[in-house]
């Protein structure tokens, strides 16, 4: 099946996004997941456009909910595959709670942030994300702040897959998603993702990103690894098997044929 749909692409020309959007439809494919059971949320920014590019089923959710609308939807019917695509903003500031509490469950859906340290779509406002001296809308003399680390925190908050990827290097990334969507649990990537309009990190990250060769056996390595300041180690950081939320609410499998479904309604 084709999974590009007949909208037309907006993001700017160069953007992190088309990397993002490129690995994706790529793992899809060579995973040769059943596309019914498929499910794709996406949050309110430049990266919540990737749903109109895609032929599947997806909700465009307000700003910051896209792990609970991930949570809702395996919680309906745990036999659906559910992929979130949100910003660092929506993800780290709007819907932080959301995001950790999502984790600590141990829901069993991907999660994939965009994460180009900046509030794209509202035209350059600091978020959690963005280095400390980051001049932008908001932060006109520098930002002040140091950046959260987000793979720390999902690290810390007990996400049972935690990855970083670069929108760069599509192929690595690709791989990076399908092991996270084939996760059972809690899968979370955060994308290192240059927004040449507003925060042009390419330089930095050709400069600074490096592939790490195998996962930690520690959640003290991977830790380690996610603090690096030297360099950025990209690919899987950490995984685990732990039962998911929906295991333990023993929530019963449905029918995942929505063509059947609709049928009965008519
Ligand atoms: C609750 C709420 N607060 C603020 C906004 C305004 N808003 C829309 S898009 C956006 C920026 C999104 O930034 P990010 O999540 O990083 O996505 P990006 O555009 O960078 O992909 C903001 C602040 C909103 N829609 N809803
Ligand atoms: S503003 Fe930035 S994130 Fe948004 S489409 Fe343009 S380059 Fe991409
Ligand atoms: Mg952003």
């Amino acid at each position: 099946m084709k999974l590009a749909t007949q909208a037309k692409i907006v993001w700017c020309p160069g953007c992190g996004n088309f990397g993002i959007l490129k690995a994706f439809k790529d793992a899809v494919g060579e995973l040769e997941v059943d596309l019914r059971r498929l499910v794709l949320v996406s949050g309110v920014g430049c990266h919540g456009k990737i749903a109109d590019y895609l032929a599947l089923s997806s909700f465009h959710t307000i700003h910051g909910r896209v792990p609970a609308m991930l949570a809702g939807i395996k919680l309906a019917n745990p036999e659906l595959i559910a992929v979130g695509f949100a910003g660092d903003g929506d993800a780290y500031n709007e819907g932080l709670v959301h995001l950790i509490h999502a984790a600590k469950k141990n829901i069993d859906a991907t999660l994939i942030v965009h994460d180009n340290a900046v509030y794209g779509l509202t035209t350059g406002q600091a978020t959690a994300t963005s280095a400390r001296g980051f001049r932008g809308r908001s932060t006109p003399e520098g930002n002040p702040e140091e950046p959260l680390n987000p793979v720390a925190l999902m690290l810390a908050s007990g996400a049972s897959f935690v990855a970083r990827g670069y929108a760069g290097d599509a192929s690595h990334l690709k791989e990076i998603i399908k092991e996270a969507i084939l996760h059972r649990g809690f899968a979370f990537v955060d994308v290192l993702q240059p927004c040449v309009t507003f925060n042009n990190t390419w330089k930095l990250y050709r400069e600074k990103v490096h592939k790490i060769k195998d996962t930690p056996e520690s959640i003290d390595e991977a830790m380690r690894l996610a603090r690096a300041e030297d360099e950025i180690p990209v690919g899987i950081l950490y995984r685990e098997e732990r039962s998911t939320y929906e295991e333990e609410m023993r929530i019963e499998p449905r029918d995942a044929d929505v063509s059947a479904l609709l049928e009965r309604m008519r």
